[in-house]
């Protein structure tokens, strides 16, 4: 295939819009380089326990004006929840709570006739009605991805009165449904800002490196309407690019283009270039890594050269705080913690985390597997619940597209074959793959098991072949006891892949000391020896590509029940809820060093 027509199927590709849906448009590209307002800080809010807001018309926040009125609601004087924010770690009485609450603002503007004004939501939990100067202006289902509203025509010349209904009930028909080993928060959790651009801007652009192409950029972009004939400037100084992209009549233009001398992003050297782009006065910036990520058989290429991802997980959360991580403080932390262990890789678990953190894994030399939270038991069958999924996916990868230390996309975790979820997580492949071609696709499963006949670990689901890099989550010596000696044990599973261990681990809560080899002892002894058995048994594993210890930090969740070793702490952290290592922390640490050793050698 030429170039050229390669070009042009790719551009087609990336800027297949989906209709305008709920009142919510497609993403804006890199909305923090852009000319914002943040509309975080104290907000009113109603704890409505009997969703009666709505009949109320609380959106609307009237006050008594004649005498005979009243109102059994009022923002004045209602509880003040800190935006972004979680509201379990904000009030006793919330700490809990599965319901709604209404939250309120006011915000002043001077409208400019000649500009265009978004709302933009980077996170609220799990789903909101929007609502403007007393109009629903927008809904949005799924805590971990952004929405945005243009509100150009809604605003008022001074003072907006913005009203946010959000709810955090769990649902069979969401992504998580029902149950999943996390705090459920709710909230408005991550920031809210309003947008001023110009008439028509730059909305979306991409620039990436395809798998397999060493020396040119893909470049994409969209005006934010349909234009012809219209000039889109790159410049990449650094690099001496200066390109002009014509738009065609959808208003989108691309072009590739080859560069020479190009540092390439990577842990060692997490290099990035400022890029810039302009049309007519409308200019935004940022800088954009470049890198390869691709397989070949059993392996995993970055930039051409072999890898092992020496990797953790942790959730959105401070466990310090009991509450979700939200600013750029909050992300220096988890991630500091991450490098420390020697890691190259970060699981996002098990959702989208804040932009903060993705920026700024980026910028400390950070890989980054990003995945949906298709998690366990979700409505496959169900054509709502795929729509959901695939909304996710697409703003996920819409926000993060130039993130060049995003080199997986998960799609599921733990999931089990049949024909909805296979046809459920087949169309999750066909959305991410037809929005990105240069990243890898993977899925974690946990169906891996010891086959004594066969006397080695196998696994039976053919949907694997689909994915990119197959990964599998195993907690031997935990949830699955030891068949024989973990270093005469073989593993048979994903072979012609790459296969990563995505999960692993046990439970300890720390300073307790007890027997190695009793799991009830719940002691950092016991989970320490757990280190060393799958450490031994990894290295019997053909097609290992990289491990993924479950987890860096004791997180909160609701089904641990056990009083006096987890009072809703899941204890498996390498690192305590206060920050201390456990022992085995020390043990993965070690292991980390030699696999950088070992792999700098190959
Ligand atoms: C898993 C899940 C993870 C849980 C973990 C556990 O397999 O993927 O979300 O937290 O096990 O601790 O049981």
């Amino acid at each position: 295939m030429s170039m050229i027509i390669r070009t042009i199927i790719l551009c087609a590709m990336m800027m297949a819009l989906l209709p305008e849906k709920n009142g919510a448009q497609e993403l804006i590209t890199n909305v923090y380089g852009r000319d914002i307002k943040l509309l975080n800080g104290k907000w009113n809010a109603i704890v409505d326990q009997y969703d009666q807001g709505v009949r109320m018309e609380i959106f609307k926040n009237r006050k008594p004006e004649g005498k005979t009125d009243f109102y059994e609601y009022s923002f004045d004087g209602a509880k003040r929840l800190n935006v972004p924010g979680d509201w379990n770690s904000q009030s006793e009485e919330l700490q809990r709570y599965e319901g709604t609450v209404w939250y309120q603002r006011t915000f002043d503007v001077a409208l400019n006739k000649y500009k265009r004004y978004l709302l933009y939501f980077a996170g609220v939990s799990s789903r909101c009605n929007v609502y403007l100067n007393g109009n629903k202006i927008a809904t949005h289902e799924g805590s971990f991805t952004p929405f945005q509203v243009d509100v150009t025509k809604m605003l008022d010349d001074g003072r907006n009165l913005l009203v946010v209904e959000v709810n955090n009930s769990r649902r069979v028909n969401a992504i998580p449904a029902m149950a999943f080993d996390w705090w459920n928060y709710g909230g408005i959790t991550r920031d809210v800002m309003l947008v001023e651009l110009n008439d028509v801007y730059v909305s979306q652009y991409s620039l990436t490196l395809d798998r397999k192409h060493r020396d040119v950029i893909h470049v994409n972009a969209s005006l934010s309407l349909p234009i012809d004939n219209e000039k889109i400037v790159l410049q990449i100084p650094e690099l001496g690019k200066k390109v002009s992209m014509l738009t065609g009549r959808d208003g989108k233009a691309c072009a590739d283009v080859k560069v020479n001398n190009l540092q390439r992003w990577s842990p060692d050297n997490p290099k990035l270039y400022a890029v810039t782009l302009t049309f007519r006065d409308d200019e935004v910036s940022e800088d954009i890594g470049f890198r390869n990520i691709d397989v070949s058989e059993e392996k995993v290429f970055l930039n051409g050269k072999e890898i092992f991802l020496r990797s953790v997980s942790f959730h959105e959360e401070i466990p310090q705080r009991m509450g979700r991580a939200y600013s750029e403080g909050d992300a220096e932390m988890l991630l500091r913690e991450a490098k420390a262990l020697g890691v190259n890789l970060v699981r996002l678990a098990h959702y989208p985390q804040n932009e903060h953190i993705v920026r700024k894994a980026e910028r400390m030399g950070i890989m980054l597997w990003e995945e949906i939270p298709v998690w366990q038991s979700i409505d496959f069958a169900n054509s709502d619940t795929r729509e959901k999924a695939q909304t996710m996916l697409r703003e996920m990868i819409l926000r993060d597209i130039n993130r060049c230390s995003v080199c997986f996309w998960g799609v599921a975790n733990e999931t089990k074959p049949s024909q909805p979820r296979n046809s459920f997580l087949q169309s999750l492949l066909y959305t991410g793959r037809s929005l990105d071609s240069s990243r890898l696709f993977v899925a974690a499963f946990d169906l891996a098991y010891y086959n004594a006949e066969k006397d080695r670990f196998v696994m039976d689901d053919p949907f694997i072949s689909q994915l990119d890099v197959v990964a599998v989550n195993k907690y031997m010596g935990w949830y699955a006891p030891w068949p024989k000696e973990p270093k005469l044990l073989t593993w048979d599973v994903a072979r012609g892949k790459p296969l990563v261990i995505s999960e692993f681990g046990g439970e300890a809560l720390y300073g307790q000391s007890g027997d190695p080899t009793v799991a009830s002892s719940w002691s950092e002894d016991y989970q320490a020896q757990l280190y060393e058995d799958n450490l031994r048994m990894f290295s019997n594993i053909p097609n290992l590509v990289g491990v993924s210890p479950w987890v860096l930090f004791d997180f909160r969740s609701p089904f641990r029940f056990h009083p006096t070793n987890q009072d809703g702490w899941n204890r498996k952290g390498l690192v305590s809820d206060q920050g201390m290592h456990k022992k085995a922390w020390y043990i993965m640490r070690d292991y980390y060093v030699k696999k950088k050793l070992e792999y700098s050698n190959k």
